[in-house]
């Protein structure tokens, strides 16, 4: 693997911004960059943390280290200059911190011409309704990394129901445990795989 994939799983920020500028003046492709070598990579840390042989400073060094690169990466991948396709509050949800995932889905979705609202990890479900009442967000992407907060996922659905905002906005949900069919389930608009599928779900229901 790459110099950039091995800075990551050894979590140095710095060889990994290092490695990210050396493959893009080398004619690399912020998009291959981020799903041949920085996505493997976390892969690979989350193997070594179940195995044991990571523990969580070893994360945080790796999660700071995907950080880095990607805010190299970030007006790569938000370079295309399409029109606005719609206003999107994203967020991890409430309990679960991992916004790794979020930030890339972020990133390609400003790619695609929407209108990022981005609402940081933890956030409540308050936060998602306020998002659409006071920011006329038409599209909620909510992330969830962790099995123990998927059900916020369903919360947030249905605070957006109590408050009477559910028929404004289309909800798409996503993360490494979140399914179809849990997606079904909660009454969720769409899942996304991953953040191109994101991208692809965002731009037909908005469309
Ligand atoms: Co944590 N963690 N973590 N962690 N962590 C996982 C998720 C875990 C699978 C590791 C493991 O055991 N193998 C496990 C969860 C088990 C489970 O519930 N099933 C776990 C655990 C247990 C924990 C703690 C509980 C550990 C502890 O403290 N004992 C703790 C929880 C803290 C909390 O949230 N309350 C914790 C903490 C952390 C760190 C803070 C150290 C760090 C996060 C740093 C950060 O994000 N700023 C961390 C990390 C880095 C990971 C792993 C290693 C990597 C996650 C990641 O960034 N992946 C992860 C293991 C793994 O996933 N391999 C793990 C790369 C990222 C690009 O992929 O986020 O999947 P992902 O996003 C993808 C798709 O899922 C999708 O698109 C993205 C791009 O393709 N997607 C969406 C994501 N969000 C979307 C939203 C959408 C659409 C698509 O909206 C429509």
């Amino acid at each position: 693997m790459s110099e950039l994939y091995d800075a990551i799983l050894q979590g140095n920020a710095k060889a990994a911004v290092e490695a990210t500028r050396a493959a893009l003046a080398a004619g690399g492709l912020a998009l291959d960059l981020v799903s041949r070598e920085m996505i493997p990579a976390m892969d690979e840390v989350g193997r070594l943390y179940h195995c044991e042989e990571y523990f969580v400073p070893e994360l945080l060094l790796a999660a700071r280290a995907m950080k880095g690169a990607l805010e190299l990466l970030r007006p790569l991948l938000a370079a295309s200059g399409a029109e606005p396709a719609g206003r999107v509050a994203i967020g991890t949800v409430k309990g679960d911190l991992h916004d790794i995932g979020k930030n890339l889905v972020g990133a390609m979705l400003e790619g695609a011409g929407f209108e990022v609202i981005d609402l940081g990890a933890d956030v409540s479900a308050e936060r998602f309704v306020d998002a659409v009442r006071s920011r006329n967000a038409n599209l909620i992407c909510l992330s969830a990394l962790l099995t123990v907060t998927m059900p916020a996922m369903k919360a947030t659905i249905e605070a957006l129901n109590a408050a009477g905002v559910r028929g404004q906005v289309k909800v798409l949900v996503g993360g490494a445990p979140v399914t179809q069919k849990f997606a079904d389930q909660i009454g969720a608009d769409g899942f996304g795989e991953d953040a191109t599928a994101a991208v692809a779900l965002a731009r037909q229901l908005a469309g």
